[in-house]
């Protein structure tokens, strides 16, 4: 297992296109190993790695001083002082790790190949920071944050992209009355401060019918945990968000608790924080499933975790519109930004974008939408900026899908010219026909 060692030089070797899905394996061809971050890996028919997201991994922005992603994650790290500060666990995970250590039911959708990138069967990159919580916990540490890069297959625009950075944090305690007591003091002294702090919170229950606390715990410990988790993290979005949402005199930040479901927490919550005029998904979090602390060899204790998403706060405490940007080494946006400090993003001038529309038979009808995202992105990396599917319908005599897919494509850095646009789009229409067997309508 890759975990535990310590983080290796970042490389990747990789010849050819990796296939996305059984029935487009056929159009492609996979080499029988692909080589992530110096290990060799066998391929097989959950391989859908693609060499566009394999550049991603050596990149560790949030270990760059002076990035937005680095500076964020300072600034949450400097909020829990007393807490182990990680960051250099491997992205490649195993599935028991990202699932089943868990409790996700075998069924769950975010396993599919569709939503996940699979190096093979039995090695994955991990979707979310929670995978390495029965790893970190089973070590003895009892409070920590972990900050890594998360990896997703989704959608193209301006605030999706199928890298981004989460920070988990947690702690566990003993559940013995002294214990408690002691979780439930810090509560006060929490509660104090945050009375003193223009902050306005919509909360909801502690526990209810249908957000319930765990059969193994008792109401008070159970209510004293969630308690102490909504102020740690009421106290955090204090500090984050203060003076750029709202937080001025009579215009307090406002913040807005709401019951959520996650497999391994219960109760659970996801957190919204009101800015420019709508809600925004902060984060999501809980009070740990007593069956992940069983498997870390914790089984005594209990206590909670989240996990938040580091550009969706970074787009906003920055004024950054894109999130592509993040990944640009272009100086004019890395030399705005001094480690430590949060300055507003000044966007240097904006070239105009150029669309090309394109409109095909699918070959098979479980082409997932995502396959189509991955190719795109592989070929115009991020120089595509938008990629809508116009129109969809299914021929009624032949049952053939059809889609209109319009690609928006933008540089950050010069106007794109349209004959280099023409060749861009020309790449994605023949790799769409050699990788995904599509026919050009
Ligand atoms: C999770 O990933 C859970 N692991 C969070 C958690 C941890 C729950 C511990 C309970 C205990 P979710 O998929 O909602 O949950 O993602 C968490 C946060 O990551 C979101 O609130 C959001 O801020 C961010 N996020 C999710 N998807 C994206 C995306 N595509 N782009 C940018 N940020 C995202
Ligand atoms: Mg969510």
């Amino acid at each position: 297992m890759l975990l535990s060692r310590s983080r290796p030089l970042y490389r990747f070797t990789f010849n050819g296109w990796i296939s996305t899905s059984p029935s487009i394996r056929k159009f492609t061809n996979t080499p029988s190993s692909i080589r992530v971050l110096e290990e060799t890996y066998p391929t097989d028919d959950y391989t859908n790695l693609t060499p566009s997201i394999l550049s991603k991994l050596s990149r560790r922005l949030h270990a760059q001083k002076g990035h937005p992603i680095s500076t964020l994650r300072s600034l949450v790290e400097s909020h829990f002082p007393d807490f182990s500060h990680l960051s250099s666990l491997s992205p490649v995970v195993t599935p028991y790790q990202n699932f089943d250590s868990l409790s996700f039911p075998a069924d769950h959708p975010g396993r599919a190949k569709t939503d996940s990138y699979y190096i093979n069967k039995n090695a994955m990159l991990r979707t979310h920071t929670s995978a390495h919580e029965v790893e970190i916990f089973s070590r003895g540490i009892e409070r920590w944050l972990l900050t890594a890069d998360v990896y997703r297959r989704d959608e193209i625009d301006a605030s999706h992209y199928p890298v981004f950075h989460q920070m988990e944090g947690a702690k566990i305690f003993d559940t013995d009355a002294s214990s408690i007591e002691r979780v439930e003091r810090e509560c006060q002294l929490l509660e104090r401060q945050l009375a003193a702090s223009n902050i306005a919170i919509e909360d909801v229950q502690h526990m209810s019918e249908t957000n319930p606390a765990q059969t193994s715990h008792d109401m008070r410990s159970s209510e004293v945990t969630a308690k102490n988790l909504k102020l740690c993290l009421n106290s955090l979005l204090y500090k984050l968000f203060a003076g750029v949402a709202g937080a001025t005199k009579d215009d307090p930040l406002r913040v807005r608790w709401i019951e959520a479901y996650f497999p391994f927490t219960s109760p659970s919550f996801e957190v919204e924080v009101f800015f420019r005029g709508k809600w925004l998904e902060i984060l999501g979090c809980g009070v740990v499933l007593q069956s992940t602390l069983d498997r870390a060899g914790v089984a005594n204790k209990m206590g909670w975790a989240f996990g938040l998403g580091l550009e969706r706060i970074a787009m906003i405490l920055y004024s950054i519109p894109d999130i592509r940007l993040f990944w640009s080494e272009d100086a004019r946006f890395l030399s705005q930004f001094t480690h430590g400090k949060i300055d507003a993003f000044k966007p240097y001038s904006r070239y105009p974008p150029s669309h090309r529309d394109i409109s095909f038979w699918k070959s098979s009808s479980d082409m997932h939408d995502n396959d189509l995202y991955d190719v795109i992105r592989d070929v115009a990396g991020d120089l595509v900026e938008d990629v809508a599917i116009i129109d969809r319908f299914t021929h009624q005599k032949t049952q053939r899908h059809s889609l209109t897919v319009r690609v928006i494509y933008r540089s950050f850095d010069r106007s794109l010219v349209n004959e280099e646009v023409n060749v861009l789009q020309n790449r994605v229409v023949s790799r769409l026909r050699e990788r995904l067997g599509v026919e050009i309508r």
